[in-house]
């Protein structure tokens, strides 16, 4: 059978909207030929775009396998029996939710399994590296719930956990939320859910960042201490962009109702297949060396920049993150952020603990290192990137220093290709 290129079903991306084709191949060599250093983002496998990409993102199925609300979903069934197995195999947990869109509507649909409006939250403060969904004013759990932030000591930078004991004594919360997005530093989850249970409150744990490494043994795992725990599946997990949530056998069912129909329609079946081929992936040992490499890389990586009299804040990482302060070099996050994308090396700005600066300014940067290590980067070439961002913030005016950076990193780009595939077929 051959294609008939009339018919618009049967055209290429390229014939339909050439301005959208060209967008997607540039992205391809941005990513191609830039350092990714933003600690949330990472490059999928072929397997996973291929199931994202894959029909599936025609099926309707709403509800759960075997108890659907259309018909034709035997094959829906499939994908997300074998995600949910997957992921309850992976990370030990009684029972796995993986229809959920993102890891905002994981934890929203956390916060409505059980909690009421006005119920009170302990949150990490978000500038001390929580998440916005963790309870910041302007989300919807920082609106619908009494939220009370707790955060690190000014001392260590490190979670205070006698603090947040004190705050739960007093404010007797409903739901203590754990979890961050910009903490380089391993979650103590016993004393975590010691001081849950004292205060009779439920403990959620929020992984989406350490998911790959709780999923490969490098860092402890919260679900036996948790009553919920809720991620992302496209971090360090290095799977499809996705939430899911973990529970306890006891809440399953009013977790399961509260995902559909309380908070989303019809599943992205398309996702929930990717999500299915990242837990396959994330269970072998391939995947706990590519962690081992990643946690490796962050040591190395902070190390240098501290050698180079970079303040590292909490003084170090543990996980695949960590954040350098560099107002104290007289710069913000922001001017930082801007000259390293000038040399082809991505990071973001990032508030630290006790930031003087607005979170459009900040004074820090945040950098990870689970793409580049995807892309087979190791030690030697961390020091190497801490080189570089030292040569560019040192100078942070000169245009010159930008470019012989970008220069330079295209030889690494260059040595530890990406998705060469794409890369010559979506060529403009
Ligand atoms: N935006 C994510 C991050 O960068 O950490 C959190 O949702």
């Amino acid at each position: 059978m051959t294609n008939d290129r009339s018919n618009p079903m049967e055209q290429s991306l390229r014939e339909v909207d050439p301005e959208v084709a060209e967008a997607i191949s540039l992205e391809t060599r941005r990513q191609y030929e830039t350092l990714e250093l933003i600690a949330s983002e990472n490059f999928v496998s072929e397997a996973v775009l291929e199931a994202m990409g894959s029909v599936f993102t025609n099926k309707y199925a709403e509800g759960y396998p075997g108890r659907r609300y259309y018909g034709g979903c035997q094959f829906a069934d499939v994908v997300e029996s074998l995600a949910m197995e997957r992921a309850k195999a992976l990370f030990g947990a009684d029972h796995v939710n993986v229809q959920a869109h993102s890891g905002s509507q994981a934890n929203m649909s956390v916060y409505m399994a059980a909690l009421s409006p006005g119920d009170t939250i302990l949150g990490m403060n978000l500038s001390h590296g929580g998440h916005l969904t963790h309870g910041h004013p302007l989300n919807f759990s920082g609106k619908y719930f009494r939220v009370v932030p707790y955060g690190v000591s000014q001392e260590t930078e490190q979670i205070d956990y006698d603090a947040l004991a004190d705050l739960a004594r007093a404010e007797r919360p409903e739901m203590i939320v754990a979890g961050a997005s910009a903490y380089s530093r391993t979650f103590r989850f016993d004393l975590l859910s010691e001081i849950a249970k004292s205060a009779n409150a439920y403990l959620m744990v929020d992984i989406a960042h350490i998911a790959g490494l709780v999923a490969a043994g490098l860092h402890p795992n919260p679900v036996p201490y948790a009553d919920f725990v809720t991620s992302t599946t496209h971090k360090t997990l290095r799977g499809p962009r996705g939430g899911m949530v973990m529970c306890k056998e006891e809440h399953k069912k009013i977790l399961d109702k509260v995902v559909f129909p309380g908070v989303q329609g019809g599943p992205l079946v398309h996702i929930i297949a990717a999500k299915a081929v990242c837990f396959k992936e994330a269970m072998t040992e391939d995947f706990r060396l590519y962690q081992k490499q990643i946690v490796l890389n962050a040591c190395a990586l902070s190390s240098a920049l501290a050698q180079k009299d970079f303040r590292i804040v909490s003084g170090g990482t543990d996980n695949h993150l960590f954040l350098v302060d560099v107002f104290s070099k007289g710069l913000t996050g922001k001017q930082a952020e801007e000259a390293l994308e000038k040399a082809s090396i991505t990071v973001n700005k990032n508030t630290i603990p006790f930031d003087r600066h607005p979170p459009l300014i900040t004074s820090g940067i945040r950098i990870g290192t689970p793409a580049v290590t995807t892309r087979g980067l190791k030690e030697p070439e961390m020091r190497q990137i801490a080189e570089w961002i030292s040569r560019v913030l040192l100078r942070i005016e000169d245009e010159t220093v930008q470019e012989q950076v970008r220069k330079e990193v295209r030889t690494v780009t260059g040595k530890f290709p990406l998705y060469a595939r794409r890369l010559e077929s979506t060529a403009v």
